[in-house]
């Protein structure tokens, strides 16, 4: 998890809120005063340094900033703004000196969005802070929606889990992992058995149904967190576990597969049993002269899910 997820966003729901900076506390109130009238929630920080305290405990898409100000000035709150990680985009508005025309040009090249001279009329700030606002919604907007699609394009309608593309990046990374610090990390392929039948004696619809019941209960046998159930076909999934030997592996798997075989799944046909052929590969204790990479270990758990079915299906191979 990066650093700036657990940063509350204030203004999830609700008009954004903003930041305003400036070491004069006339200033800060007037600004106070206009933003609140127009509904938006504010808060203040006399200086840079507490500003960036501030937004990572409670990050506001909208600063307004001063200039000068003891300390760190308005231009290097601007740099640190747009270099640092922040949960959505910072919207900045650099409030320029009395009567100085400079300035402007630095304060955008330092990041800054818009600037509002400080003699400018209640009017200017309240139609700037629209704008303000206007991008600030579109791209908390398109951050949604980015998020959302990102989160369906990793998992697997049917069933809510993760899919094939997530799942072989999981265990390559799990699997990167377990190699570096030597830990043992094992794969289960689980493959629910003569899946056919339940489709041609029941129809489709009722063999999704299964599916997704299915799904729900290996998930619900599989309570580490780090565990990562998938499905990565019609009717197989996958499980990585990290920090596990293939003789712990074999008893997740005989939980799973138990599990499986003694709930009954209500549909719409009534209630249905099914069983699974489990196939385990796993890094911890294979003896060999070449690095195994996640192909072998996958290549092992296929195997072992082939002989559990040559034996009759139901059943785990070790
Ligand atoms: P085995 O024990 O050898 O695995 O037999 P099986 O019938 O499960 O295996 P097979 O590979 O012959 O058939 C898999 C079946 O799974 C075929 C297909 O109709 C069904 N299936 C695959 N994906 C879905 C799905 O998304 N929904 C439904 N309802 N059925 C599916
Ligand atoms: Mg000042
Ligand atoms: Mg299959
Ligand atoms: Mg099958």
């Amino acid at each position: 998890m990066k650093p700036t997820d657990s940063i509350p966003l204030l203004s999830s729901a609700s008009r954004p809120t903003i930041l305003i900076v400036d070491d004069d506390e006339a200033i800060q109130d007037l600004v106070n005063i206009y933003t609140q009238e127009q509904g938006f929630q504010t808060r203040s920080c006399p200086n840079a340094e507490t500003a960036l305290e501030d937004m990572r405990k409670f990050f506001c898409p909208i600063v307004i900033t001063d200039v000068q100000m003891p300390g760190m000035g308005g231009l290097s709150l601007c740099r640190k703004l747009r270099t640092g990680k922040w949960p959505g985009y910072v919207y900045i508005i650099v409030m320029t000196g009395h009567d100085q025309e400079d300035g402007v040009v630095e304060a955008l090249d330092a990041g800054a969005d818009d600037y509002l001279h400080k003699g400018a009329p209640p009017a200017e700030l309240r139609a700037r802070l629209r704008v303000a606002e206007r991008i600030v919604t579109l791209e908390q907007r398109l951050r949604r929606t980015l998020e959302s699609k990102a989160r369906q394009a990793a998992s697997d309608a049917l069933t809510g889990l993760p899919n094939r593309r997530t799942f072989d990046r999981r265990l390559n990374a799990e699997f990167k992992r377990a190699r570096r610090f030597g830990e043992p990390i094992s794969v289960l392929l689980i493959d629910a058995d003569h899946f056919k039948q339940v489709n041609d004696q029941y129809g489709h619809h009722v063999g999704d149904e299964v599916l997704r019941r299915l799904a729900a209960t290996l998930r619900e046998h599989l309570p580490r967190e780090y565990d990562v159930l998938a499905r990565i076909g019609g009717e197989e999934f996958a499980a990585v576990l990290p920090h596990t030997s293939r003789d712990d592996a074999a008893t997740v798997a005989e939980r799973l597969r138990a599990a499986i075989e003694s709930t009954p799944f209500a549909t719409a046909a009534g209630k249905l049993r099914v069983t699974v052929s489990i196939g385990i590969g796993s890094l911890s204790n294979r003896v060999s002269m070449e690095p195994q990479t996640t192909l072998d270990v996958l290549d092992e758990a296929d195997r072992g899910l082939y002989e559990s079915k040559r034996l009759g299906r139901n059943q785990v191979t070790v």
